[in-house]
C-alpha cells in the first residue's frame, strides 16, 4: 500500500450470466470498500454484443474511475477475490462470466507481465470498454494520451453496443 500517494485507475466490469445488474453493483460497492480506495467515476452501463465468442449472451459493461493507495498487483488480487466471490467460475477464455473485472490502466504503468498487462492489450480494439471509458476520460490524470473519444466513435460504427435503460428491470 502507497500510504502517501493515490493513484487514479480505470477499471471495466462485464456480466454477461445470472443477474448481470446485480453482479456490476457488488464489484462497484466491493471495489468501494478496498482499503484507500474511492470511486470516482463511474459510466453509464451498456448492453453489448459478445466479442470473442460470439454464441454467448449480451454482456453488460461498465468502467470506473479509482483512486487507491493500493499498488498494482495488490489491486489485481482484489480484483480477483471480488470475482471469485460473486460466482466466477474460470472456464474459457472470452466466454460467459458472472462478473469480470479488468484494470484497464493504472496511472501511467507500463506492465508486459502475461498476469497483468497495462495498460490493457485490448482495450483500444473493443467498443464496450471505449465508449463507456470516454464517458468518465476527464477523470484521466497523468495518463497516457490514447485518443479514446475518437477510437471509440469509430469502434462503435461496427461493434453492438447500447447504453441500458436501468429502469427495464
Ligand atoms: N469480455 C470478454 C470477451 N468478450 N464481450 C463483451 N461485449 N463484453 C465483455 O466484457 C467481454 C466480451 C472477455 O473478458
Ligand atoms: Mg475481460
Ligand atoms: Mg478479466
Amino acid at each position: 500500500m502507497n500510504e502517501d500517494h493515490r493513484s487514479r485507475v480505470f477499471i471495466s466490469l462485464g456480466s454477461n450470466l445470472a443477474d448481470r445488474l446485480r453482479s456490476l453493483a457488488a464489484a462497484r460497492e466491493a471495489l468501494a470498500a478496498l482499503p484507500a480506495t474511492a470511486v470516482v467515476a463511474t459510466s453509464r452501463i451498456y448492453e453489448t454484443a459478445p466479442q470473442g465468442h460470439e454464441s454467448q449472451p449480451e454482456f453488460l459493461n461498465q468502467v470506473l474511475c479509482l483512486e487507491t493507495g493500493l499498488l498494482p498487483h495488490d489491486l489485481l488480487a482484489e480484483c480477483q477475490r471480488i470475482e471469485n466471490e460473486h460466482g466466477r467460475e474460470r472456464g474459457l477464455r472470452f466466454g460467459p462470466r458472472s462478473l469480470d473485472i479488468d484494470i484497464l490502466l493504472y496511472q501511467d504503468v507500463e506492465s508486459e507481465e502475461p498476469e497483468l498487462m497495462l495498460p490493457h492489450p485490448r482495450m483500444l480494439r473493443r467498443a464496450f470498454v471505449l465508449a463507456p471509458l470516454a464517458e468518465i476520460w476527464s477523470c484521466a490524470r497523468g495518463m497516457p494520451d490514447l485518443h479514446v473519444t475518437a477510437l471509440a466513435q469509430a469502434m462503435a460504427r461496427d461493434q453492438a453496443i447500447r447504453p441500458y435503460d436501468v429502469s427495464e428491470v
